[in-house]
């Protein structure tokens, strides 16, 4: 049989709500075999971060050397990297391997406004990782430091994936999810604009949504499928899970896609 296989490099979260818990298990779930290699561990619950605690740049760099100098896989994701170095290390491989199929989530913060990519390395991971990248996977808050616009509505979106685009990604998706109304995510590819129009699930607080919806974009390029087309059946899988979200612990609630 032939296995997809996807890696993800990012952190490590205890409670398994987001980093490289949720994408493996994302992974996993659309039968995806899934690889990790860890930038971070940080020490959380579902109430938030507590701290984080860096892998040495040195072990990151070793970690993917050894595992893509022996296993090729079919798609990369990136989610929390830290440091300017990581991000170094990514483009090194990125460009080595060729791998085409490379999502970055650009995580900058939690959802409680711990800081998971350093400000000095903000400006690297634009100008060396999004140029590699086929899509970029900013939330509303990442959308509004990387670009410096102030997004109040959905023309500032449109703006604000215009800028990113041009930053040399093939495709932007901007997810609105943190804007008020809808929770519509905007996928733009240099000409048009495809909506992907989402419900919002009231007032739950959630924890790892973006690291699931890019994991499961991920999966979805390992398996073949095009951009539009993994973004759709990303957005199905992730707005199900949203529905299956537990409260596991006192704080935000985790996604749960058991059963599908
Ligand atoms: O949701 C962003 C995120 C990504 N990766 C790790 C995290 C978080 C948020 O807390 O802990 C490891």
């Amino acid at each position: 049989m032939n296995i997809k296989k996807a890696l993800t490099i990012a952190g490590s979260d205890p409670c398994a709500g987001a980093g490289i818990q949720a994408d493996l298990r994302t992974f996993t779930q659309l039968n995806v075999y899934g690889m990790t290699v860890l930038t971070a561990v940080t020490v959380q619950n579902t109430r938030g971060v507590k701290e984080i605690i860096p892998l040495p740049a040195s072990s990151v760099r070793k970690q993917l050397k050894t595992l893509l100098s022996d296993i090729k896989i079919d798609a990369l994701k990136t989610g929390m990297l830290l440091t300017k170095e990581n991000i170094l290390s990514v483009e090194d491989v990125v460009k080595k391997y060729k791998i085409k199929k490379f999502v970055s989530d650009p995580i900058i913060e939690s959802s409680t406004g711990v800081e998971l990519l350093k400000k000095d390395a903000v400006l690297l991971l634009k100008k060396r990782l999004f140029p590699l990248a086929m899509i970029i996977t900013p939330n509303i808050n990442e959308a509004v430091i990387l670009t410096g616009i102030k997004i109040k509505d959905e023309n500032d979106i449109r703006l604000a994936a215009k800028m990113l685009y041009e930053m040399g990604p093939k495709y932007v998706l901007i997810k609105g999810g943190h804007l008020t109304g809808d929770a519509n995510d905007f996928l733009y590819d240099g000409k048009h604009f495809k909506i992907f129009k989402g419900k919002r699930v009231k007032a739950v607080k959630l924890h790892g949504t973006g690291c699931v919806f890019s994991s499961a974009i991920t999966a979805y390029l390992a398996k073949g499928f095009v951009v539009e087309e993994a973004v759709r059946e990303a957005k199905r899988f992730i707005n199900n899970a949203i529905k299956k979200s537990a409260a596991i612990g006192k704080g935000r609630r985790v996604l749960w896609q058991h059963g599908i």
